[in-house]
């Protein structure tokens, strides 16, 4: 099962069969002061959500944390997640599959035939990614991109509401899968990149804008219409009140009613 790694990415690749989570094994890396690496595990036995939360990490799937040193301020480090669910999202179309993006960076699926879930999802959740960084006001130290996106993996293996590619296009190589990711992520963060390329590309793949959306911010709930992202990868909303801008939070799709 295990991944054969010659991969011509360009950052040096570190497999493991299995580790707890790719995210903390990336992090001891930078405290080593390594740069531009990717930790790759077939499977993660304590793989992490965002705000603690489990992620379920079967073998077959591409779990991977990319590390790396971008001489930019913290406050540009979002940009950095929109770009990777971009980079996930276009691998995933170029595999065969419908994907979209949620603000602001799961990658989802429509499910097939309009049907609802039992709990009333549309769309089902093909990726998810947990970024991690530490840096002074003005310098970013280290930023730790997870990537984890359910492969070659059973639907039943994972949680409610999940999919996999097994599930929606059939197997797929994960080399090559990954290999894309990371060539589409080096691009579009590389030196010279122009942010708003991103941007661009992003709302492209969007499934959140034009919805009505409720976001859970650290401290507060907004609900309106998703209207556009703007840098350094903030959701505007159309609220009863006017425009909000948010930095930061958990985003469901409403369905219309
Ligand atoms: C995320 O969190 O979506 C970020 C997931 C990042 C995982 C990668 S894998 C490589 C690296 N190493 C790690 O340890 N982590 C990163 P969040 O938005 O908080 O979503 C978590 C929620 O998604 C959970 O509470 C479940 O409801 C659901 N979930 C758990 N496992 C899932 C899976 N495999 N596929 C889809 N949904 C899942």
């Amino acid at each position: 099962a295990a991944i054969e790694f010659g991969l011509d990415a360009p950052y040096r690749i570190e497999y493991h069969d299995r580790l707890p989570s790719t995210n903390d094994r990336a992090r001891e890396l930078a405290a080593d002061g390594e740069e531009d690496v990717v930790v790759v595990a077939d499977e993660q036995t304590g793989g992490r959500g965002r705000l603690d939360r489990e992620w379920r990490s079967p073998a077959g799937g591409v779990w991977a944390s990319l590390l790396v040193r971008p001489r930019r301020p913290p406050a540009e480090v979002p940009i950095y997640t929109l770009a990777a669910a971009v980079a996930v999202a276009r691998a995933a179309r170029e595999a065969g599959v419908d994907a979209r993006i949620k603000w602001p960076n799961d990658v989802l699926v429509a499910a097939e035939d309009d049907g609802r879930d039992d709990a009333g999802r549309t769309e089902r959740k093909l990726s998810g990614i947990l970024t991690e960084m530490e840096g002074e006001a003005d310098r970013v130290s280290w930023l730790v991109v997870g990537i984890g996106v359910n492969a070659n993996v059973d639907a039943d293996a994972l949680p409610p509401g999940a999919t996999s590619l097994r599930a929606e296009v059939g197997d797929v190589d994960r080399r090559v899968f990954l290999q894309r990711v990371l060539e589409r992520f080096a691009e579009l963060t590389g030196e010279g990149a122009d942010p708003s390329d991103i941007l661009d590309a992003w709302r492209e793949y969007a499934a959140t804008l034009g919805r009505r959306v409720r976001v859970e911010t650290p401290t507060e709930t907004i609900e309106g219409e998703a209207v556009d992202v703007r840098l350094p990868g903030s959701l505007v909303v159309r609220t009863d009140d006017g425009e909000r801008v948010v930095s930061a939070g958990d985003c469901e799709h409403l369905r219309p009613s």
